[in-house]
């Protein structure tokens, strides 16, 4: 008989604070994020800690009276880690470590271990070791090494069923080796692109979980896998799309979150290519989410990293089936109308209007408003075709309607 096997969550306690640049407002959502994470990771968050504190104290991060309520919590409820929005510092993570005897991740080996656990290829799990690596080398020192037997779980993992290796001169050499595995695939990527030949490329960007893989799906009718978690999909899927008679080809890649990890980005560097040399991008956005415009920001900032925020782009709002303003009376004097109480109408005249044509608001899930995004895309992938092949071009009509 088949056992029957049921997802364990692991404990998990979130700390984060605020300060000057983060009212408690903006705390709450960023622990909504870190949540959505921890859950991601085969975690359920059973307590948030918040502090305010304008510098993070240098040895334990919060204050040592917070770190006090946090270890007596964590001693009566059976916590397995405590999780912190933000980076530690390898001495921070130690000491932390020490007085509350439990494992202790923050955002960013939060971050490194979901992408361990969802790598399926070889390729993705190559890149994602090595980032793993290169996170670890300057924190190896006593990590968790008292926490031998309880080893396992959230933020143990490496990519596949392997465990996380701990020996600094191991983890050096694996490092080198990873580098040199990952230059050669590189290589064969390249060329790979290289022979795709002469067609348009355009790229699907955006935040995590907020439609790209489902946009990909609908319009070239093929199966990515989408789901309501964070970084569902991790190596790039490229289609070839044809709309009315006209082809190109359109990639669908991993999503961006705030404070994306150096370490991932570098190493991540051949399934960004995809995005470095894409003639067009679709910045895919999730208008139903309270926070859209800083992802929109986040977005920009690892476009521009990778040295992509100069190519064309059209910013295509998802999830309008799913978007909900509150109305406010108009003689409520109490209430400052801020940008939750926008109708999508309100957003188009916003600093959306500078986005022009360039903007589409459109449903994925239920196919609202596919004619135009589709026609929208043809009209830019056409443009592009007839600038690169300017002798073919009568091919392709100027309107898609007139095939
Ligand atoms: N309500 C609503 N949900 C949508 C829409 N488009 C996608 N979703 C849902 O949003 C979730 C994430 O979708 P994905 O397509 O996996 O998002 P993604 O951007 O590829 O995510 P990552 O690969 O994790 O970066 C899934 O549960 C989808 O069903 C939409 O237009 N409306
Ligand atoms: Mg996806």
């Amino acid at each position: 008989m088949l056992e029957k096997k049921t997802i364990e969550y692991e404990k998990a306690v979130l700390i984060g604070v605020m300060n000057k640049d983060q009212n408690e407002e903006k705390v709450n959502e960023y622990l909504d994020e870190l949540e959505f994470l921890t859950y991601t990771a085969g975690g359920e968050v059973c307590k948030r800690f918040v502090q305010r504190i304008d510098l993070p104290n240098p040895k334990t991060y919060i204050g040592s009276g917070k770190m006090l309520e946090v270890e007596a919590y964590v001693k009566s409820n059976d916590i397995g880690s405590v999780i912190f929005d933000d980076e530690l510092t390898p001495g921070q993570q130690r000491n932390i470590e020490r007085q509350l005897k439990c494992k202790i991740l923050d955002r960013t080996s939060l971050i490194l271990d979901i992408f361990a656990q969802r790598a399926q290829t070889s390729y993705a799990r190559t890149q994602v070791e090595l980032a793993q690596y290169e996170y670890l080398l300057p924190r190896l020192t006593g990590l968790w090494t008292h926490l031998e037997r309880q080893k396992g779980g959230i933020g143990m993992r490496g990519p596949g069923e392997t465990e996380i290796e701990t020996d600094r001169r191991i983890v050096r050499d694996r490092i080198s080796l990873l580098k040199k595995k990952l230059l050669k695939v590189d290589k064969q990527m390249e060329t790979q692109r290289g022979n795709r030949g002469a067609l348009v490329r355009v790229a699907l960007v955006g935040y995590t979980n907020v439609g790209k893989s489902t946009l990909m799906n609908v319009i070239s009718k093929s199966d990515v896998f989408a789901e309501n978690k964070l970084f569902a999909t991790l190596d790039t899927t490229v289609r070839k799309v044809v709309i009315g008679n006209l082809p190109f080809l359109l990639s669908d890649t991993v999503g961006f979150i705030r404070k994306l990890p150096t370490q991932l980005v570098e190493s991540f560097k051949s399934t960004l290519d995809e995005v470095r040399e894409a003639d067009l991008l679709l910045h895919v956005v999730d208008i139903s989410h309270p926070n859209f415009e800083e992802h929109i920001d986040s977005v920009n900032q690892i476009l521009a990293e990778i040295k992509s925020s100069d190519k064309k782009t059209i910013m295509v709002f998802n999830k309008i089936d799913q978007y909900e303003h509150q109305t406010i009376d108009d003689d409520d004097l109490i209430t400052e109308k801020t940008n939750k109480h926008f109708s999508i109408e309100e957003w188009k005249n916003t600093w959306m209007r500078r986005v022009g044509d360039r903007a589409l608001f459109i449903s994925a899930l239920n196919k609202e408003n596919l004619e135009e995004f589709r026609k929208r895309v043809y009209d830019e992938v056409r443009d592009i075709h007839i600038t690169r092949f300017p002798y073919n071009n009568f091919l392709y009509p100027e309107h898609l309607d007139e095939y």
